[in-house]
């Protein structure tokens, strides 16, 4: 095992993100580097590590080493050397389904605790990927709006992949989906299990509906924050190479893969993990 590395801390935004140098994540490491490593994502929320090129099996180590892996997507293929790595592989006249705000998995009750993502084929250009900080959101909301949303709870669920399920198997396809990919109620205001921080806990993927409102009231209300989602402020804008690697904390955190290279290929594998092996926490309620 190689000595415990010097790491080195680059800010991306005072909102969120950090690059890291001074480590190669396909070497295994000891306890201390990875509990420094947990540490830096919750002090920054994203991290990011150039020059990775990891195997499929040691992005699965590297998330074994945050907690345990599951939670995998219910439409995404799944790698032939590693079926916890789901790939993501966006060409020709295909619609990418991530170019929305979002928090993966929401509509799960225990969503993921964290997401790594490794850049593979990139396009000659574009393909970047932005994040929220959705703390930052939070305490961004007016207070009287904020005491409201306190009290309230919104249904998330699948969004627009009833699409590809409608096309594919129209209304029985989009019924089961459903069923697949099931639908959680969480609060609009969740605190991180770790941090104890209140954050922004909607998104214009998979937040559907408030409950205890009318259709407008929940429509009118949800447009409004999701709008501040969108404030440049709160974000940094990752520009991939191929082989960078990025880990999100999926709990504060929103993203929005930028659909602006197609017909060029992007080719992304991820791991998600499942539960916060240092917390012991796995949902984001
Ligand atoms: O492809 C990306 O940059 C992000 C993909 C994404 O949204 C996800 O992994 O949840």
């Amino acid at each position: 095992m190689p000595a415990t590395p010097d790491l080195t801390t680059e800010v991306i935004t005072p909102a969120i993100g950090a690059e890291i140098e001074g480590i190669d994540l396909g070497l295994p490491h000891d306890d201390d580097t990875w509990n420094r490593l947990h540490q830096l994502l919750l002090e920054h929320q994203v991290l990011v590590f150039r020059g990775q090129h990891l195997d499929p099996r040691r992005m699965v180590d590297m998330g074994r080493a945050f907690g345990e892996l599951g939670a995998r997507h219910h439409t995404y293929v799944t790698h032939a050397d590693a079926d916890d790595v789901v790939i993501l592989d966006w060409h020709g006249d295909m619609k990418p389904d991530a170019a929305e705000w979002h928090s993966d998995m929401t509509y799960r009750a225990q969503p993921p605790f964290a997401s790594i993502l490794q850049a593979v084929v990139l396009p000659p250009s574009g393909g970047d990927t932005l994040f929220a900080n959705m703390y930052a959101v939070h305490d961004a909301l007016d207070s009287g709006l904020r005491s409201d949303l306190a009290e309230l709870q919104a249904v998330h669920d699948m969004g627009a992949f009833r699409t590809p399920a409608y096309t594919e198997g129209g209304n029985a396809g989009i019924d089961a989906a459903m069923v697949a990919a099931g639908s959680a109620v969480h609060p609009i205001i969740a605190h991180h299990p770790v941090t104890q921080r209140p954050y922004l806990n909607v998104s214009e993927s998979f937040t559907r509906f408030v409950i205890g409102l009318s259709a407008p009231e929940s429509g009118r209300l949800l447009t409004h924050v999701f709008d501040l989602t969108n404030r440049p402020e709160f974000h940094m804008r990752l520009r991939w190479q191929a082989g960078t690697v990025a880990m999100w904390d999926n709990r504060a955190t929103q993203h929005y893969a930028v659909n602006d290279y197609l017909p060029a290929r992007r080719v992304m594998h991820r791991v998600a993990v499942a539960t916060d092996a240092r917390s012991c926490t796995a949902a984001p309620t």
